[in-house]
């Protein structure tokens, strides 16, 4: 046995030491935000098991219910959203809990609560659970002014004032990706230890890539500066190579590429759905959260992603996410569109 080897593994940069650290540069912190996170971690680990036994387990076939959204719920989407509102619940560390799966907004009660509201999608791309492609579960945090009383208009509140964000995706490694407002960090769940360990330290998104990510079947009902972006992603007139097209379908694993090779991924509006596909709060924010943090950008097609006030828990916004320069084409077409 090597033991200097064995030794060496039991100093690493676990997530948990990651946030205790960040802690000790707030004096006035009284260590709430770690146990929140530890609380959501759990969650992770166990819908990250649950995910990989799906096919043995027979967990996976519909549940029978639809959820909010009118879609067929599968047996893991049950499942991880109970682990989830389980696990924040029992953190005695939150007040509201928004989740995609759940029609209305969960208030904790007063005997549990704490500070913080959580929206999350605990599973987001369920349509490839069956065929074992990667997915994800994906939060944003929330903080309400002290000693107030809960309300919904806490979780209405514009991206950028979340106080942290993240995502964790269960794929051929299971990644935990996370951002409190100074940059953003990845881990990576190491199995035989059972803890994320800092394997992306302060990750930055090249400032352009050369990948473009979204739904073409869609392209018959997009508008103008889709359109033509899309169609400059593969003849671009300003002599730079053809960008190559990678759509994974899952938004957590589109991203997550997005974001470590750099890119665009877009869930732009078309004529059949004017407001995109993809959830503000949960799913739009977040994402956002981490693009900016990471040196991107995230931009609605109207005005940049985070200034977005939602009116709704369940809220729909068009979204460009990715290399800032990348972005930067896309608001410039959408600006031309409005001077015409
Ligand atoms: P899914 O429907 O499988 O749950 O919002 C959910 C989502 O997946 C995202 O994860 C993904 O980016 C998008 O929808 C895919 O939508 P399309 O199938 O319309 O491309």
């Amino acid at each position: 046995m090597d033991h200097a080897a064995d030794a060496h593994r039991t100093d690493l940069m676990t997530i948990t030491r990651h946030v205790l650290n960040e802690q000790t540069k707030h004096p006035e912190s009284r260590g709430d935000f770690t146990i929140l996170l530890s609380h959501i971690v759990l969650g992770c680990k166990f819908v990250c098991t649950a995910v990989n036994k799906a096919g043995l387990a027979k967990l996976i076939g519909l549940a029978g219910e639809t959820n909010v959204q009118g879609e067929e719920q599968k047996k893991l989407d049950v499942l991880s959203n109970e682990v989830f509102i389980k696990a924040l619940v029992s953190s005695g560390r939150t007040c509201i809990l928004v989740s995609e799966e759940d029609e209305e907004a969960t208030f904790v009660e007063p005997s549990k609560r704490g500070k913080y509201c959580v929206v999350f999608d605990p599973l987001d791309g369920s349509s490839n659970i069956d065929c074992a492609v990667s997915i994800g579960t994906i939060f944003g945090i929330y903080l309400i002014k002290e000693g107030a009383e809960p309300k919904l208009e806490d979780v209405l509140q514009p991206g950028k004032n979340m106080l942290a964000a993240g995502y964790c995706m269960y794929g051929s490694s299971c990644q935990f990706v996370l951002s409190t407002g100074t940059g953003v960090n990845g881990f990576t769940l190491d199995p035989s230890l059972g803890e994320f360990i800092l394997t992306h330290p302060d990750i930055k998104i090249p400032k352009k890539g050369k990948i473009y990510s979204v739904n073409e079947g869609n392209a018959k009902n997009w508008d103008n500066p889709t359109a033509k972006y899309v169609e400059r992603c593969k003849f671009p007139t300003d002599g730079s190579p053809a960008k190559s097209l990678r759509y994974i379908g899952s938004m957590v694993a589109d991203v997550h590429r997005t974001l470590l090779y750099g890119g665009i991924f877009l869930y732009p509006a078309d004529k059949k759905s004017p407001s995109g596909k993809l959830r503000v709060l949960y799913e739009v924010f977040p994402m956002s959260f981490l693009m900016e943090q990471a040196g991107g950008q995230a931009f609605t097609g109207k005005q940049r992603a985070l200034d977005l006030v939602p009116t709704q828990i369940h809220e729909r916004s068009p979204i460009f996410l990715g290399s800032y320069d990348d972005v930067e084409e896309i608001k410039a077409l959408y600006a031309a569109e409005v001077k015409k």
